[in-house]
């Protein structure tokens, strides 16, 4: 038995290092984290449980039949192949598929949030090859920011210029006295940034803006979105209903005088187009307190007490990624930004605007100031993409028109649907439509290091390593420690590495030499690592060869002063230093978006009612309001069978909250199984009784994996608790088409029915 003491490594949760037992390994976070994330409690059950890949698996219908579309990928069993029969497969169907169909046939999009680690980056890895092999359709913005990423640029610039470097968590603790926290800051999201964290200091930083006197007001649905040390003042909003409550509030500062109007003059664009909308001289109705009250649920008085409270004070205005990620998801955030400029606070230190700050771990940290080590993906030979969430449309409507920010484009045919990294039966809406939609390609290729629903829908299905089993280098932009991942244990099975598996299939496609360059992973890290240590030695700092920062274990990168970005430029000289928007301001109301002539997203902020929300006609028969947000024991779907997940379930079955009022109005007590449905499926789950939610709230993470009691049902019943059975797979507005995963309706009933097991970590064999 060897013991290994302290190997350093990475997640997107957290550094951390590792002992070793032979497959047995203890996690230990980052002695300098200071509120490690429980979720490394996950990585343990990581190195080799049964729901592992072991070998190259191929579906016996696509083996038997040959490549086309098939009802059965999902519900059919899978054959064992070696790695020569599975590569020569998968290389003579794209060989075969580029010669057909050509690149426009290939979908390459493969959202996903893979693992930490620069080089082994399934999604780079991914698109490097695909560039290399031919080309092929890929996907834009993300399922976190999809209706943000889109509208802040016509708004106020890009997602950076109000996410990353404009309101830091420093100047949150020193400068703001009064934080509009919109969907909250919940600590469970920030233990979460992409490619990692070495310290997490959300909690710490909350906890002493509040001791200097900070005042937060939590804006939501559920009380514990902000932690209970920051003494938020709670407002249990109607999910979905935020915008209402912004012009209820921007209609009190003007309608009392308290709006800054010199700002807006001097700032901004097309406030008296937006003014005429507010105080209801363009429609008959004023968007007073009373007309917001009646929509959001809260008190009327409330609504101007809060707007009288922010006016003249050092105001930040937070917006969670989970209001965007909703039916008309720009609203909130191009509304959150004109509120701020209401009262005349964007641009200040602590003040104005700040999107996802409190989303995830690394947002408002000072950016590098060096670069990091990144693949190169080379060019694309074809420019044809979808907004990434909608996937289910495209596959489903080959050559149909469809609407994305100002253009009008056509859903490629795609023949063959390669994904890496990602588990699109977790992270997409209406898991019955998406198993429609998945059955119409030729062929289906998943890389996966376990049998996630997404591995089950494919015909080829090749094993993939976790990052334990590999080395790399972990670093992300908002973070200053880049670590030395060092490999733990050995493979799992015959498990390869995404860039030994892509290696294999270029050289069957004779594209070996451009793919490599002649490199194995290692003599990548070295080549990949050095811009990084020439940057540092430019600035005369420590800059470690590679072996020593190997040894090592990690390096602390520099990082560069705050200096609030381009808004805060702005607000200096607004002549000197424009937005990047087409006025060159802040705009409040856009001629652009207006010119489009979107009904779901005009141009102004707008208030527009649901179709599957507060007041639409499904409340009639599913009248609960149902939130599917990120989980607080693993990262969306990743390692659910981890101690952590497991521990949070309810027999087995995800958690689902809801208060005890609507409990008790259907017999639901705690601990019992019940059944939320809709008219798109439903799922089974354990009940929490809980009075940190809304009355008529009922709130159900993401991710645990999809277990359909019967596979090929239209209107599948997840018997583990996948909440995306029961959301709507509609895009945010013709704008932006983002996700809208967060919100939707439902009902619920205490289960009686004969109680199905949970076959998710079971291998499909
Ligand atoms: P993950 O579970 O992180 O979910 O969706 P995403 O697809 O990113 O999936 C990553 C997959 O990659 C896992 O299956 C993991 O095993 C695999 N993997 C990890 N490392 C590697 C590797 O090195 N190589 C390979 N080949 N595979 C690897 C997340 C998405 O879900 C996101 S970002 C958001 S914000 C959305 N949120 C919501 C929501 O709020 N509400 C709903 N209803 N739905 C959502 N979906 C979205």
């Amino acid at each position: 038995m060897t013991r290994v003491h302290g190997l350093s490594h990475s997640s997107h949760w957290g550094a951390f290092s590792v002992l070793v037992r032979d497959r047995d390994i203890e996690v230990v976070p980052h002695p300098r984290d200071p509120d490690p994330s429980r979720l490394l409690g996950n990585l343990p059950a990581s190195v080799s449980h049964k729901a592992r890949i072991a070998q190259p698996m191929a579906r016996r219908g696509w083996l038997e039949n040959g490549p086309g579309p098939d009802a059965r990928r999902g519900a059919d069993k899978f054959v064992a192949l070696s790695w020569r029969e599975a590569l020569d497969h998968a290389a003579a169907e794209l060989r075969r598929i580029y010669a057909m169909h050509g690149p426009r046939a290939v979908f390459g999009g493969s959202y996903g949030w893979a693992s930490a680690g620069r080089f082994h980056d399934a999604q780079h890895q991914i698109h490097r090859f695909l560039n290399l092999a031919g080309g092929y359709v890929r996907s834009v913005n993300s399922y976190s920011s999809g209706a943000a990423a889109v509208i802040l640029p016509h708004v106020i610039g890009p997602q950076a210029a109000v996410a990353g470097n404009n309101v830091s968590w420093a100047e949150l603790v020193s400068e703001s006295a009064v934080v509009l926290a919109f969907g909250g800051m919940a600590l469970k999201n920030n233990d979460v940034g992409g490619g990692g964290t070495s310290q997490h200091i959300a909690r710490a930083n909350l906890e002493a803006a509040r001791k200097r006197g900070c005042e937060f007001h939590l804006i939501g649905p559920l009380r514990d979105d902000l932690p209970a040390s920051a003494e938020a003042v709670w407002y249990p909003i109607r999910p979905g209903t935020d915008v209402a409550l912004m012009l209820g509030l921007a209609h009190t500062l003007v309608s009392q005088g308290l709006h800054d109007g010199a700002f807006l003059d001097r700032f901004c664009a097309g406030w008296t187009i937006f003014e005429a909308y507010l105080l209801g001289r363009s429609d008959g109705q004023p968007k007073d307190a009373a007309w917001a009250a009646d929509i959001c649920g809260l008190a009327a008085d409330e609504i101007v007490g809060l707007a009288r409270l922010c006016a003249g004070r050092r105001t930040l205005i937070t917006c969670s990624q989970s209001l965007q990620r909703a039916e008309h998801g720009e609203q909130p955030i191009w509304m959150g930004v004109v509120l701020a400029a209401a009262l005349g606070q964007i641009g200040l230190k602590g003040g104005g605007f700040a999107y996802a700050l409190g989303s995830t771990s690394n947002t408002g940290k000072p950016p590098l100031a060096v670069p990091l080590p990144t693949v190169p993906t080379g060019s694309n030979s074809i420019a044809d993409f979808i907004p990434v969430a909608r996937i289910a449309d495209m596959l489903l409507h080959p050559g149909e028109e469809f609407d994305y920010d100002g253009q009008r484009l056509r859903y490629p045919d795609i023949k063959l649907l390669y994904w890496a990294g990602g588990n699109p039966f977790h992270h997409h809406q209406d898991l019955g439509r998406l198993r429609l939609a998945f059955c119409r390609p030729d062929t289906v290729i998943v890389h996966d290091s376990a049998w996630t629903a997404t591995a089950r829908h494919a015909d080829i299905v090749l094993p993939a390593t976790i990052t334990l089993e590999r080395e790399d280098i972990g670093a992300t932009a908002g973070d200053p420690l880049m670590v030395a991942m060092h490999r733990a244990v050995t493979p799992y099975g015959e498990a390869r590495d995404d860039y030994d598996i892509f290696t294999g299939l270029a050289e069957r496609l004779g594209i070996a030499e451009d793919f490599t360059e002649g490199r194995s992973a290692r003599q990548w890290l070295e080549h990949l690592y050095e811009p990084t240590r020439c940057a540092l030695a430019e600035r005369g700092i420590n800059a470690p060869e590679f072996a020593q920062f190997w040894e090592d274990g990690e390096l602390t990168l520099p990082t560069q002063a705050w200096d609030g970005g381009i808004v805060r430029e702005f607000r200096r000289n607004p002549e000197a230093a424009p937005l990047p928007t087409p006025s060159g301001r802040i705009e409040i109301a856009s001629t652009k978006i207006a010119g489009f002539g979107y009904a779901d997203c005009p141009g102004h902020p707008t208030w527009l009612a649901p179709t599957d929300g507060v007041g639409s006609p499904v409340m009639e028969r599913f009248p609960l309001q149902l939130v599917a947000n990120q989980p607080a024991t693993r990262l969306h779907s990743q390692l659910d069978f981890g101690a952590c997940s497991l521990a949070s379930k309810v027999k087995g079955r995800e958690p689902v909250r809801l208060h005890p009022h609507d409990a008790a109005a259907r017999g639901i007590r705690d601990g019992d199984i019940v059944r939320l449905y809709n008219d798109r499926g439903a799922c089974l789950a354990g009940a929490v009784l809980s009075e940190a939610l809304r009355p008529g709230v009922v709130q159900l993470a993401t991710g645990a994996w999809y277990d359909p009691a019967d596979p090929t049902a239209n209107q599948p019943t997840c018997v583990h608790g996948n909440p995306n059975v029961l959301t709507r797979d509609a895009g945010t507005s013709r704008l932006a088409q983002g996700c809208t995963g967060q919100l939707t309706l439902i009902e619920i009933e205490r289960f009686n029915g004969p109680m199905a097991s949970i076959a998710a970590f079971d291998p499909p064999l």
